[in-house]
């Protein structure tokens, strides 16, 4: 399967109006670029009619009705999304996500006809008890669901300890974590070698080629260097 790799942007909490620019040049035909902004964002982004794809953050797992501040996927779509970012592990954190409420909003994200990218990722206390793998592995059990595909589904490995704190997880640990992601996904779903496995976590200009040359990594979710083009182009250039 021909599998173009894809640089994503996690903005989060991110951003007014006023940041929109830093996207304009970040297209590229040779990967995926795609920006994740705060909700309020998204139409402003994808009206821009840059090349840059546009992502949500999260999305709810029902379609409609009285729920008060929470958006539907086929929101998203209408807004100008094609990716939502689900179960990031701020969201697992701040808002007591299980990875069945991930898989419910995976469901409901592919209905709509979104990308999802489902993040996994353990804890430092996890790593350090020798869980790592165990918990991947449940992760990926109870957050993907059973129509995901390689066309509708992106997992991003990111350890909980190496976001936003300027330590990246090394290329041991790094391989050994994709390529049993690898094995895992290919056991459930016929097209898991199509399937693209970004890591995040601290992602940034210096560390990105080395990241990138890793096996079984197909791209990145980035964080703090994906809000000023001087810092993201880099990470694109070096996919
Ligand atoms: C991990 C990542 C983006 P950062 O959360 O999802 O953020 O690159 O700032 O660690």
């Amino acid at each position: 399967m021909d599998m173009k790799k894809l640089a994503a942007g996690n903005w989060k909490m991110n951003g007014t109006r006023a940041a929109l620019a830093e996207v304009d040049g970040l297209g590229s035909d040779r990967v995926e670029v795609l920006i994740c902004p705060p909700a309020t964002l998204i139409a402003p982004l994808a009206d821009r009619g840059s090349r840059v794809l546009v992502g949500g953050q999260d999305c709810d797992a029902r379609a409609e009705g009285a729920h008060t501040g929470d958006i539907a996927a086929a929101q998203l779509l209408d807004a100008g999304a094609s990716h939502v970012i689900l179960g990031h592990s701020e969201r697992r954190a701040d808002h007591g996500e299980t990875d069945a409420q991930v898989a419910a909003k995976a469901v409901a994200a592919h209905q709509a006809g979104l990308v999802t990218i489902i993040c996994v990722g353990e804890t430092e206390a996890q790593r350090d008890a020798g869980e790592t793998l165990a918990v991947i592995a449940a992760q990926l059990a109870g957050s993907v669901p059973d129509c995901a595909t390689a066309t509708n589904t992106v997992v991003a490995y990111e350890p909980v300890w190496a976001i936003g704190t300027g330590r990246t997880a090394d290329a041991s640990q790094i391989a050994e974590v994709h390529g049993a992601m690898r094995q895992t996904l290919a056991a459930r779903f016929a097209d898991a070698d199509g399937m693209r496995l970004l890591y995040g976590g601290s992602v940034k200009a210096g560390n990105a080629a080395e990241i990138f040359a890793i096996p079984n990594v197909d791209g990145a979710l980035v964080g703090g260097a994906s809000l000023k083009a001087a810092d993201f182009s880099p990470i694109i250039a070096a996919l």
